[in-house]
């Protein structure tokens, strides 16, 4: 007899200490569980089936696209849009907001992804993933795009899942942070690592250095602070780590602490941090605020910024209370 819950058995007892749970909730979250396995199976066999390399095309951000980020956008599309449970979809990879086919039902959830996060390690056989945020919106009616245009505190779930050595799903609906790990002989998500929390101290930062040219004096300050070390004024070292993959820093961090940090860039004026909003910073701001850490964008608490453009990009700096809060300290000074 198997001990270990599984994610369905998680999400329905998590149903039941919901007063007005219709199901709907669990059943959108089976359709993700389901859409992200495949999305594993496929990433997998990428190199097997021919699907690395660029597509050729750009996406809205007028980045390159990768073969898999359309295929996996499309299994996502695919697996969510029949369900009967969303009144629309916002992927990083489609221009507009995705709408309902008039042939399905229309539910009350909008679902908002990255369906391959950190696509530009696929070549490179590093670790990828989904992430992904839920809203709520008018049941049975096409949302607009305005509908979308919600603060992250609205979000009543948000979750990513890891492509890496193990696949893994890490969640939160407002109730704590907990990681399920894809079994694969019996192909189901079970509980392997239950209440996640950050720590609120740590040695560890985040950041690409090659673009220390373009940071605010705030950033630079900390960095360098970080740098120098126990002969600096944190009288202590530290360590760094760079993935270039939002997905398995932050997963990093849940479990043994740190910062990240891709902060504001001078670059562009246009584009005043690279990551976006609405479903990389949002769902990840959700899940680190849940796990006992902080999420801002150097000014504004991350859940707090009023989205604009589904695809808008804001400043990220996240994790570990103490460290994330002295960075704030800086941008204050
Ligand atoms: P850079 C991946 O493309 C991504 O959106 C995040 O997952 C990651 O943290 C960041 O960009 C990496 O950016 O400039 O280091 O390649």
């Amino acid at each position: 007899m198997s001990t270990q819950t599984t994610l369905t058995q998680f999400i329905i007892e998590q149903q039941r200490n919901t007063a007005e749970a219709s199901g709907d909730f669990t059943l959108l979250l089976n359709d993700i569980a389901a859409a992200c396995k495949r999305i594993s199976h496929t990433v997998n066999r990428g190199a097997i089936t021919g699907m690395l390399g660029s597509a050729e095309s750009e996406n809205v951000q007028g980045e390159t696209q990768k073969e898999l980020d359309i295929v996996t956008n499309d299994i996502m599309v695919d697996a969510l849009n029949w369900t009967g449970h969303l009144a629309g979809m916002v992927s990083e990879e489609i221009d507009d907001p995705i709408a309902i086919p008039s042939e399905y039902p229309k539910g009350k959830y909008l679902a908002l992804f990255d369906p391959l996060d950190g696509s530009s390690n696929i070549d490179v056989n590093l670790t990828v993933g989904t992430i992904f945020s839920i809203l709520t919106s008018t049941e049975g009616v096409d949302a607009k795009l305005s509908d979308f245009l919600q603060q992250g505190t609205e979000q009543v779930c948000a979750g990513f899942v890891l492509y890496g050595p193990s696949t893994m799903m890490i969640l939160t609906t407002g109730q704590g942070v907990n990681g399920f790990t894809l079994d694969q002989d019996v192909g189901e998500f079970v509980l392997t690592h239950p209440n996640m929390t950050i720590p609120e101290d740590s040695r560890e930062f985040s950041i690409n250095m090659s673009n220390q040219r373009f940071w605010e004096p705030a950033v630079q300050q900390y960095v360098e602070e970080c740098i120098q070390g126990e002969e600096g004024p944190r009288g202590e070292n530290f360590n760094m780590r760079w993935v270039a993959s939002m997905v398995a820093e932050v997963y990093r961090i849940l479990t043994r602490g740190g910062i990240f940090m891709y902060p504001f860039d001078s670059r562009d004026p246009s584009k005043p941090g690279k990551l976006r909003l609405m479903y990389e910073a949002n769902p990840m701001a959700f899940i680190v605020e849940q796990a006992g850490g902080v999420c801002t964008t150097g000014r504004q608490r991350m859940l707090e910024v009023q989205p604009t453009d589904i695809h808008q990009r804001v400043p990220v700096i996240l994790g570990s209370k103490n460290e994330v809060n002295r960075v704030v300290s800086y941008h204050q000074e």
